[in-house]
C-alpha cells in the first residue's frame, strides 16, 4: 500500500522493505520529525550549545556545522544567538538535506546569516573557524578516519576555538550497554515508534552508524590536540562533549 507523503517519520513502517540507511529525499522529508523522536533531548542539547558559544565566542565569529542535515541546529542557534551576529555555515553531502535546509532558512528569513555548502566533511577546509559542531555525524565516518579528521578540524580552529561533539555511544560493560539500549528503545516507543520500526531502523543502521564509547571519543579529541575535553550532556547512550583548543 502506498502511503500519503507527510512529514512524520514512517520510513520503517511495516510495508517498507529493509535496506541500508541512506540520507536521501525520503529521509530528508521526515528528518525533523525523526530528530525530535529519535535523539533524546535534541533541542535541549542545542540550547546548551547556544549557551557555550554565546559565552565563549566574540561577536561575528565563524561557526561551522558539519553534517548539518536540514539545518535544524543552525536555525535554532541563529535564533538564540541573534545579537552575536555569528556567521554560520552548514556542510553536508546530501543534496536532499541541503534543499530542505535552504528552504527553511528562507522561510525563517535567515538566508543572510546561514550558508549551506554541499561537500564531504572529510575534505573540509575552513581556516579561522571559531567553532565546529559535529552533532551525531562523526558516528557515520569510518572509525579509522575519525582521529585524523578531528586533527584537521583542530588545525582549522582559531586559538581558543571550540569543537562540540555529540554522539551515540556504546558501553564496554555488556550489561549496562544492553540496558542503555533498552532505555533508548523505550524512549522511541514512548514517541510512537513500533517495536518493528525500531528493529528495522536498527538493522538498517547496523553497518552505517558505528558508535564508540565515551572514553574512546574523549581520547580521540585529546589525541587530536584538544586539552580541555568534558562531556556537558549525557543521556544513557548519547553524549555531547565540549573540547577547547588552547590559546597558545
Ligand atoms: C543535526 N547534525 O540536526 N560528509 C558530509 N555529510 C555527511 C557525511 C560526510 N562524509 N557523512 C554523513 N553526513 C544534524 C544531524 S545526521 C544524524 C546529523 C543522523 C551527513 C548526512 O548526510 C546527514 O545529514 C548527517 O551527516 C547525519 O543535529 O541522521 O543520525
Amino acid at each position: 500500500m502506498q502511503k500519503k507523503q507527510d512529514n512524520r517519520d514512517s520510513l520503517f513502517d511495516v510495508d517498507r522493505i529493509s535496506e541500508d540507511f541512506v540520507f536521501n529525499e525520503r529521509v530528508a522529508q521526515v528528518f525533523d520529525d525523526m530528530l525530535d523522536r529519535s535523539i533524546p533531548f535534541y533541542r535541549e542539547v542545542i540550547h546548551s550549545i547556544a549557551r557555550i558559544l554565546g559565552a565563549a565566542l566574540k561577536d561575528n565569529s565563524r561557526i561551522v556545522d558539519l553534517g548539518c542535515a536540514t539545518g535544524a541546529t543552525l536555525l535554532q542557534l541563529s535564533t538564540l544567538l541573534e545579537e552575536k551576529q555569528f556567521h554560520f555555515t552548514g556542510i553536508d553531502n546530501s543534496p536532499a538535506m541541503l534543499d530542505k535546509a535552504r528552504l527553511k532558512s528562507e522561510l525563517f528569513s535567515k538566508q543572510d546569516s546561514l550558508h549551506f555548502l554541499q561537500g564531504d566533511i572529510m575534505e573540509v577546509e575552513q581556516p579561522d573557524t571559531s567553532a565546529f559542531i559535529l552533532n551525531y555525524t562523526l558516528q557515520f565516518i569510518r572509525p579509522l578516519n575519525r582521529e585524523p579528521f578531528l586533527k584537521k578540524l583542530y588545525s582549522n580552529l582559531v586559538p581558543g576555538g571550540i569543537c562540540i561533539l555529540s554522539e551515540k555511544i556504546i558501553s564496554h560493560h555488556p550489561g549496562l550497554n544492553r540496558s542503555f539500549i533498552d532505555m533508548y528503545h523505550n524512549f522511541k516507543k514512548e514517541r510512537g515508534y513500533s517495536e518493528l520500526e525500531i528493529a528495522k531502523k536498527r538493522e538498517a543502521l547496523e553497518n552505517v552508524l558505528i558508535p564508540c564509547s565515551l572514553e574512546e571519543n574523549r581520547s580521540m579529541l585529546q589525541s587530536a590536540g584538544f586539552v580541555e575535553v568534558e562531556p556537558f550532556f549525557q543521556w544513557f547512550n548519547f553524549v555531547s562533549f565540549l573540547a577547547v583548543k588552547p590559546l597558545s
